[in-house]
C-alpha cells in the first residue's frame, strides 16, 4: 500500500475504485461486493458495478450493496470495464470479475505492487481455453503477462485508454493501448477456482472463437491504433 501513502497529500485523494461487470450475476454479485468490503477494510475504497441489463435482477442487488450500480444496454464486458473505470473517484481502480473466478483477497497484493509497476495483472496459473493460450503466448509476451486475458487487474488511473476502438476485446485493447504508452505493466500469479461451467462470454467453442477474434483485433490495435 506504499503508493497509496504515498498519494495522501492535500491535493490527491487516496483509494481503491473497483469496478466489476455483470451479466446475469444475481447469484454471485452480492458475496463479491461483501468479500471486497470485508478485504478492503481500513482502505479508502467505491465499489462500482457495470451492469448490461441483466435479466435475473442484478442490477437491483447491487444497488443495494455497491456504492456506484449503473444499468445500461448491453455493449460488452471491454466497454463496461472502460464504463467504470471513468466513473472511478479514486487515483486506483481495480477490475475485478464478477463470477467470483477472481478472490478479491488478493486485491491489496495487486494493489502494492503499483509502487513497481502502472498496472499489475493478477494472472491464472493455468490458462484454460486454448485462444488464451495462443494470446498469452503472442500478446502477452509483448505485454510481459501470462494471462492477457485476465481483467483482474489493478490500474494507475491514467492508464487506461480514453476510449476503445476495436470493439469487445474481453479487455485486451485496455492492457496493450497501456502498453503502447510505455506504462510499466507487473504481474501476480494466482491459482484460480475451475471455470464455471456457463461461462457468460458463451460455451467454448462459442467463446474461443470470440477471444480469437478478440486477439486479431488486439494486433490491430497494437500495430495500427494511434490514442
Ligand atoms: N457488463 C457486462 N459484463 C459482462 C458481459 N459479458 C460478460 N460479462 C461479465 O464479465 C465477467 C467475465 O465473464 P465470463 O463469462 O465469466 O468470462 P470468462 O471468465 O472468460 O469465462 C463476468 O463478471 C461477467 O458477468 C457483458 O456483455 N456486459
Ligand atoms: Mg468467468
Amino acid at each position: 500500500m506504499l503508493w497509496l501513502l504515498m498519494c495522501d497529500s492535500a491535493d490527491t485523494v487516496q483509494g481503491i475504485s473497483v469496478v466489476t461487470t455483470t451479466w446475469n450475476e444475481a447469484e454471485n454479485i452480492e458475496e463479491l461486493i461483501l468479500r471486497i468490503r470485508q478485504t478492503l477494510k481500513g482502505v479508502m475504497h467505491e465499489i462500482i458495478v457495470v451492469d448490461d441489463s441483466s435479466q435475473d435482477g442484478t442490477l437491483q442487488i447491487a444497488e443495494r450493496f455497491a456504492d456506484v450500480a449503473v444499468g445500461k444496454e448491453r455493449e460488452g464486458q471491454t466497454k463496461g470495464l472502460l464504463y467504470g473505470a471513468k466513473l472511478a473517484k479514486f487515483p486506483v481502480v481495480v477490475t475485478v470479475d464478477s463470477d467470483l473466478e477472481n478472490p478479491p483477497e488478493l486485491i491489496p497484493t495487486l494493489a502494492a505492487k503499483l509502487d513497481i509497476y502502472d498496472l499489475v495483472v493478477a494472472s491464472r496459473n493455468v490458462v484454460p481455453r486454448f485462444s488464451e493460450r495462443w494470446a498469452a503466448k503472442t500478446l502477452g509476451r509483448i505485454c510481459g503477462v501470462s494471462d492477457f486475458y485476465s481483467n483482474f487487474r489493478a490500474y494507475k488511473k491514467e492508464t487506461f485508454t480514453s476510449d476503445l476502438k476495436r470493439g469487445e476485446t474481453f479487455g485486451g485493447e485496455l492492457l496493450v493501448a497501456a502498453k503502447k504508452k510505455g506504462f510499466r505493466i507487473g504481474e501476480v500469479k494466482y491459482e484460480a477456482p475451475p471455470r464455471r461451467s456457463k461461462p457468460r462470454i458463451g460455451g467454448s467453442i462459442k467463446a474461443n472463437l470470440r477471444i480469437t477474434a478478440a486477439t486479431w483485433k488486439c494486433f490491430f490495435a497494437y500495430l495500427f491504433s494511434l490514442d
